[in-house]
């Protein structure tokens, strides 16, 4: 039976959600949309089996399928990667972050790690957050004037502290990461360097990224972001830390493997060595530019002065405005992003100065350089016109018709 005749009051909520996505304009720079071949394989029996341990080596039987599932998956990331060893078990980009920690470190050692508010994620180091319960975080950031990451610094802190891990990769960095750099800081103060690459990863496959393995020992990355995978998290590592690595997802944090969900990852993996994949990345950055570019130009400062990668981010600080008021009114107007902290932020993680604007969902729709121009355009005037409801609810009619010019390959829900 389908799922509108089973559950109507959910075949209705997805329904409505998918509507949503259709209509409006998703500028959140850790979202994308998988495609219909990835939803296909997340949406299997594979949910029904249980499979705890790794390929060949199961605590329960009838792993035989499951093995060449979750075998493909593996292969494929290391072969896209270019790393020793993959673990695509972790359920998240923060479960993939808790295993690579407690791999390799005991509670109460040290990391030096990217201050919060510059563009770290709650799993480097927040106190409200296991990493910051367990672990001591030292914190570097970007310079105060070009507000990018300040490598004498990093050495200075590193030479100090000496930590046991360095911790490189944010959510909210719009310039090129030099994992070259971190590693040679790392290798000589004899850390572990670990790399989250959740935000970047697709750009780092397409080669328009640098890539951290060979200078980060451990990397992490989500599979759903610029990868463009089911919702879910992936481990990289050197053959010397595998057997850790491993160890760490399963038993130490993690029970059954989603093996659904690991299928969508291989898909999404294969999807992601092709060539169109690589065109796809590229224009990726090309339309952040296009974006980032004219909201400057409409006199809004931006963090670093521009982008390198999927996203910038819009600094409010010289203004009234704060990132939560932004998010909000731009949502009026069926254009969706993030608010963000920046760097010297002086509000609250929930209110903050800043607005965190990414491409990768859009260019998935096949959006290009000409529509990153309207869309900053919409944006700006809802930006300086907050109280306008009639200018919202008219940008809201152009969004809608812009997004069913580039409409989503999605089925629509019986
Ligand atoms: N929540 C993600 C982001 O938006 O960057 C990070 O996990």
């Amino acid at each position: 039976m389908s799922l509108g005749s089973v559950d109507p009051e959910m075949a209705r909520a997805i329904a409505s959600e998918i509507e949503r996505q259709q209509t409006s304009l998703e500028l959140i720079a850790s979202e994308n949309f998988a495609s219909c071949a990835v939803l296909e394989a997340m949406g299997t029996p594979l949910t029904n089996k249980y499979a705890e341990g790794y390929p060949g080596r199961r605590y329960y039987g009838g792993c035989e399928y499951i093995d060449v599932v979750e075998s493909l998956a593996i292969e494929r990331a290391e072969r896209l990667f270019g790393a020793d060893h993959a673990n695509v078990q972790p359920h998240s980009g923060s479960s993939a972050n808790m295993a690579a920690y407690f791999a390799v470190l005991e509670p109460g050692d040290t990391i030096l790690g990217m201050e919060l508010s510059h563009g770290g994620h709650l799993t480097h180091g927040s106190e409200v957050n296991f990493s910051g319960q367990f672990f001591k975080f030292v914190r570097y950031g970007v310079g105060e004037q070009d507000q990018r990451i300040d490598f004498d610094q990093v050495r200075e802190l590193a030479r100090a502290h000496r930590p046991k891990l360095i911790q490189c990769g944010y959510t909210a960095y719009p310039r090129t990461i030099d994992f070259r750099s971190f590693g040679e800081i790392a290798r000589e103060v004899d850390a572990i360097l670990f790399a989250d690459i959740a935000h970047i990863a697709g750009l780092v496959v397409a080669g328009v990224h640098p890539t951290p393995v060979g200078h980060a020992q451990i990397v992490t990355t989500t599979t759903h972001k610029t990868l463009r995978g089911p919702r879910g998290g992936l481990i990289l590592c050197d053959a010397k830390y595998a057997p850790a690595i491993d160890r760490a997802v399963f038993p130490f944090s993690q029970g059954g493997p989603l093996e659904h969900v690991i299928a969508a990852k291989a898909v999404a993996l294969e999807e992601a060595s092709r060539p169109e994949f690589k065109e796809y990345a590229q224009q990726i950055v090309r339309n952040a530019r296009a974006m980032a570019e004219a909201v400057a130009e409409r006199g809004f400062r931006l963090v670093s002065g521009g982008t390198d990668n999927h996203l910038f981010v819009i600094d409010f600080r010289d203004r009234e405005l704060s990132g939560l008021k932004a998010q909000r009114r731009l949502d009026r107007a069926g254009i969706t992003t993030s608010k963000s902290t920046v760097p010297g932020e002086r509000r609250s993680p929930w209110v903050t100065s800043g607005l965190r604007v990414g491409t990768p969902a859009i260019t998935t729709r096949g959006m290009r350089e000409e529509e990153m121009r309207q869309i900053a355009g919409w944006l700006a005037d809802v930006l300086e016109n907050l109280e306008d409801e009639e200018l919202a609810a008219r940008i809201r009619e152009q969004v809608c018709e812009l997004c069913l010019r580039f409409p989503l390959p999605y089925p629509v829900l019986a």
